[in-house]
């Protein structure tokens, strides 16, 4: 189709094909986007520069977001082999396995920190590196947030908090980013089984009563994300900043369970 001919997207997060940020890139891809990767570790660096050749992203970029380092530099070879950035999705998250075992009462200081710093300070540090390189292009960004932000969703804890951190920080930025003609929103996605789902305790649970609720009666893909993503970085959404769109079957909408007989219908 080529919405997005022409722009240039970096795209964080993509730990394999189940990733969001991997049906983010694809999307974007299919829409005429050069994609540029990043990865956090040896650990994934494979899969991802498989990812990359399957989907014909120029580079990948190895960057950690705990380091400021990793940010400067991503920002650098950024600027060495592209000049300039069009779209940045933000697709980290973070929180130490134990986080996600008690209630939000066992949350240690530790957890707390790191949840904080990987999933949300990172999206400002990365915004900011990016911005000289966004300069005139009237860029888009997008991160990825979650129902639990809003209500409680047993386990998630500290992520919730995290989330709804993330939701305020895109309103703030989105005003900053203004004063620069770009714009930045968050996808708030229906569970979807990746790794890091993996790491919650319950989310089979949380899957099933999703799916069980939502008007649809259906479950998320990163397709479906990948597509909101593609309009969100496109000019039809010129006007939407600061937003928190929700994909996930209007299961947000629902304030109580319809009875079995309806579902059955
Ligand atoms: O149900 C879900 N899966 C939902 C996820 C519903 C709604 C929102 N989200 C959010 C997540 O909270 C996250 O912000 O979507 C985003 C992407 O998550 P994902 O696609 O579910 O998970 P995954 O495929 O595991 O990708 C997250 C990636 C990491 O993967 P691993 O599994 O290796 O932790 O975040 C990246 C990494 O690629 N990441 C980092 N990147 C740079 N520096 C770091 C770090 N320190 N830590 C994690």
């Amino acid at each position: 189709m080529g919405l997005l001919k022409g722009k240039k997207a970096l795209v964080t997060g993509i730990a394999n094909e189940k990733s969001i940020a991997y049906g983010i890139a694809k999307a974007l891809n299919r829409e005429g986007a050069q994609l540029a990767f990043t990865y956090p570790n040896d650990k994934i660096r494979k899969r991802v520069e498989e990812i990359a050749q399957e989907l014909g992203a120029e580079l990948v970029i190895r960057c950690d977001v705990s380091y400021d380092e990793d940010i400067n530099e991503l920002a650098e070879v950024l600027k060495r082999n592209w000049e300039s950035l069009d779209i940045f999705i933000h697709s980290i998250a973070y929180a130490p396995k134990e986080e996600f075992k008690g209630g939000v009462i066992d949350t240690s200081r530790e957890g707390f920190k790191i949840a904080m710093d990987i999933s949300v300070y990172s999206l400002i540090a990365l915004t900011k590196s990016l911005l000289p390189l966004m300069e005139g292009r009237n860029g888009s960004v997008i991160t990825l947030s979650y129902y639990g932000a809003e209500k409680v969703v047993p386990h998630y804890n500290v992520m919730g908090i995290a989330k709804a951190a993330l939701e305020s920080t895109v309103r703030y930025l989105a005003y900053d980013l203004a004063k620069h003609g770009h714009r930045i929103n968050a996808i708030s996605a229906g569970p979807i089984r990746t790794l890091a789902a993996y790491s919650i305790t319950g989310f089979h649970l949380l899957m099933e009563h999703t799916v069980r609720v939502n008007p649809f009666r259906k479950a998320i893909t990163i397709e479906e994300v990948g597509d909101t993503a593609v309009f969100l970085c496109s000019d039809w959404a010129r006007a939407i900043t600061g937003e928190v769109i929700h994909v996930d079957y209007g299961y947000h909408i629902m304030g109580v369970m319809d009875r079995e007989e309806d579902v059955k219908k």
